[in-house]
């Protein structure tokens, strides 16, 4: 699988790494994004989407998510998540900006965006994979990190061995292939006293076939 490693508009190049999982198709870019930069949608991110802290059913009860977050994408996306269904808002100019540049360093189409905010320690996301039917069966799905730095956590299905991989501060994670198939992944909490990390998805959602 090819990737472009060098963005249009900058001189910088950042250096792929290939994460060696069995049954999985992972790269990692740090520094997909200048640091500068980073900090600028940060910035812009936090202040400018629509946040919110939605509520799941968790054996039956309503729970708050540890975390804030919004989607965003063409009006034809729906996904339904832990039992929510998502409605996407228009996106916005960072996010339209994003968007096309994720296309081009995973050459494929993205159609929508889950963004997280996890505003410190205690924000977490739990072991899942992206596997949804709407996501389709090899689903590439792009994650851009802004802010703190997080151990992001692969737990293959059958074997559970665990890999962690630091996600830093204006860094590119591409997962595709079996990887949803073969691995849940998620972010831990930590009692050590951090920053904020927005972390954005970029998916392509399939149309719901009618019944
Ligand atoms: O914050 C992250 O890096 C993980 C986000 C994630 O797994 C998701 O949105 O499905
Ligand atoms: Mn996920």
């Amino acid at each position: 699988m090819q990737f472009s490693f060098f963005d249009d508009d900058s001189e910088h190049a950042s250096q792929p790494q290939i994460i060696p999982l069995p049954g999985a198709d992972v790269v990692y870019m740090p520094r997909w994004l200048v640091d500068q930069e980073a900090t600028a949608f940060y910035h812009a991110l936090a202040s400018s989407l629509s946040w919110s802290q939605d509520t799941i059913k968790l054996f039956g009860k309503p729970v708050k998510i540890p975390r804030l977050q919004a989607w965003y994408g063409d009006l034809t996306t729906q996904y339904t998540y832990s039992g929510l269904t998502m409605v996407p808002k228009e996106w916005t100019t960072e996010l339209q900006n994003l968007r096309s540049r994720c296309e081009k360093t995973a050459e494929c189409r993205f159609n929508s965006v889950l963004a997280n905010w996890y505003r410190h320690g205690q924000d977490s996301m739990g072991m899942h994979a992206d596997d949804e039917p709407e996501l389709g069966v090899q689903p590439v799905i792009a994650s851009l990190t802004l802010g703190e730095g997080r151990p992001f956590i692969f737990r293959h299905k059958q074997t559970k061995e665990t890999t962690r991989i630091n996600l830093e501060h204006g860094s590119l994670l591409i997962m595709r292939g079996d990887t949803q198939r073969n691995y849940l992944h998620g972010i831990n909490k930590t009692t050590r006293s951090i920053g904020g990390r927005i972390n954005l998805t970029f998916r392509y959602i399939y149309p719901a076939t009618p019944e």
